[in-house]
């Protein structure tokens, strides 16, 4: 398989923590690319129609798109009821928390691309309060839900999503210091950055 990624992307540290917890990252050969909303890297583009990455490129040549629907294609290959439930509540749950932390992630790529790529002068301060409100109120659960994390052992989607949350939000938005509003879920989350697995994922600026 074929991963068209980004090094600072959050929904690629997703895809990439849910291989390494089924054991697959080792039949994932990543392809680098520049994902960008105004300039389309025709490298994505010839398998996603979106742009955006991840993007997984199957074995039979299929280009798998969106984080979900890859975490659903790996799972499927290596089913594993520790990273996602086959079924029952714990499989919603997991599902649910992945779509909070996902949703979340949306709206701070969103808010990276306001201040990153839109002119100065045709910002909106209203549009990104809107959208860190959004961040803040999926912290807020995401808290209250977090699987209390082990220092060793597989992690589940809704623990490696919020994490991909998280990692982002120290990488891109520091100064908005999510840990003084939300102590236990930084208090957990000090204990999932421990592992080496996570910390080896962790977003940068590739040069
Ligand atoms: N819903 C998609 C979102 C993916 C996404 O927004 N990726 C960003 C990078 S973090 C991207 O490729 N942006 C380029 C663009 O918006 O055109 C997923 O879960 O994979």
């Amino acid at each position: 398989m074929k991963l068209l990624y980004s090094s600072s992307s959050p929904f690629v540290r997703k895809v990439t923590l849910v291989a390494q917890a089924l054991g697959l990252e080792g039949r994932i050969e990543r392809l680098p690319s520049a994902a960008n909303p105004l300039k389309r890297d025709p490298r994505i583009t010839a398998h996603n129609p979106l742009g955006k990455v991840p993007c997984l490129i199957t074995d039979d040549g299929l280009a798998v798109i969106d984080s979900k629907v890859i975490v659903e294609y790996l799972c499927a290959m290596a089913p594993d009821d520790r990273v996602l439930p086959r079924q029952g509540a714990e499989r919603w749950i997991a599902l649910r928390q992945q779509a909070i932390a996902d949703g979340a992630i949306e709206a701070a790529v969103g808010l990276r691309y306001e201040e990153a790529v839109r002119p100065a002068d045709r910002r909106w301060a209203e549009w990104g309060d809107g959208l860190m409100s959004k961040i803040d109120a999926a912290l807020l659960v995401l808290e209250q839900e977090f699987v209390p994390p082990r220092a060793e052992g597989v992690l589940g989607v809704g623990t490696l999503a919020t994490v991909a949350l998280l990692g982002y939000l120290d990488f891109r938005f520091a100064d908005r210091q999510w840990r003084k509003e939300r102590p236990a879920l930084a208090a957990a989350y000090e204990l999932v950055l421990k592992r080496e697995d996570v910390r080896a994922s962790e977003p940068f600026v590739a040069t």
